[in-house]
Order: C-alpha cells, then structure tokens, then sequence
C-alpha cells in the first residue's frame, strides 16, 4: 500500500485545494492529510476563517482523504514520514524547492503538482470582500428627481 501525505490549512474549501487532494489520492492508495492548527496557522501569519475542527470536517467528507492529522509546527514533518510510513509527501508547485520538503527527499519521495490557477483562499476573502462593497453601494437610495 502506498502512502500519501500533504500538508496545508484548507481552509474555505475550494476546487483546488480538491484537485490537489485528488491527485495526491491518485499517486497512491492512502491519503494523510497533516492539517494546520490556529495555533499554526498563527505561526505561518495565516488567520483561518474556518477553526480546525470544521476544517477537520470538512476533509473528512472529501472520499480521497483517509487520515487527518494536526499539523503543530514546522519542525513535525520528517517524523511524521518515519511514523506514519509515508512513500510520498505531495504538495502544490507553490511549495516547489521549498526546503521544508526538499530535506525529506533523504527518506521519501516529494512530489509537487502544478497549483490550480484562478482560486485561492485568498481571492475568495478578497472577491466576496468587492462584492458586499458593491452591495452596500447598490443599497445607497438613489436621490429622488
Ligand atoms: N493549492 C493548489 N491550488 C490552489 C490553492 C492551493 O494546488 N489554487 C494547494 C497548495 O499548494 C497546498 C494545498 O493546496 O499544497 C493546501 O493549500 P493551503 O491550505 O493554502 O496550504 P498552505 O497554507 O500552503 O499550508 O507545512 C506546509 C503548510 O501547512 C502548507
């Protein structure tokens, strides 16, 4: 059986975190999902809308995810390859060369897969941000004639 892991904080759920997970899935028989805490995701300066029990959840109800563990720090990474017998770490290619995967290459393989472009958590907080302004703008009362 070959085991799959990849790391990230999936938080608003979107098509490419979903792609990515599907095409870790497809690299093996068995996906570990290291999810990132608040309190890691205070560390890598992310606030997450979602806390990590529903982004938990949410993974949970994805069929490629077949384990979800805390992902705490940094630092976890090689033991968590040596302890859950990992072949393969998975990425998306915004992680590419970063050396928080390339040290692992000693004891697994990392694989990273080309980013889904056009979406990101980011945009989504940002475009749903534009529209509730353009909303509160359509609900100005336009001056009667
Ligand atoms: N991703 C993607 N395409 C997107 C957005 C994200 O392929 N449009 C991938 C990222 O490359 C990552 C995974 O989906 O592999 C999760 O993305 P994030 O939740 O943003 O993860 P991140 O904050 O990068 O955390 O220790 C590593 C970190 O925990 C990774």
């Amino acid at each position: 059986m070959k085991r799959i892991l990849t790391y990230g904080t999936f938080d608003l759920l979107h098509y490419g975190h979903i792609r990515l997970l599907k095409r870790a899935k497809e690299l093996g028989d068995y996906l570990i999902v290291a999810l990132s805490t608040d309190e890691f995701n205070a560390i890598k300066g992310k606030k997450a809308y979602h806390d990590y029990e529903t982004r938990k959840k949410m993974l949970e109800a994805i069929r490629y995810v077949d384990l979800i563990i805390p992902e705490n720090n940094w630092e976890q990474k090689r033991n968590d390859v040596i302890e859950y017998k990992v072949d393969t770490v998975v990425m998306g290619s915004d992680w590419e060369n970063n050396e928080n995967f390339e040290c692992l290459k000693d004891i697994c393989e990392v694989t990273y897969l080309p980013r889904t472009e056009g979406v990101s958590t980011t945009k989504i907080k940002k475009d749903l941000g534009l529209q509730e302004q353009e909303n509160n703008v359509n609900q100005i009362p336009t001056p009667s004639k």
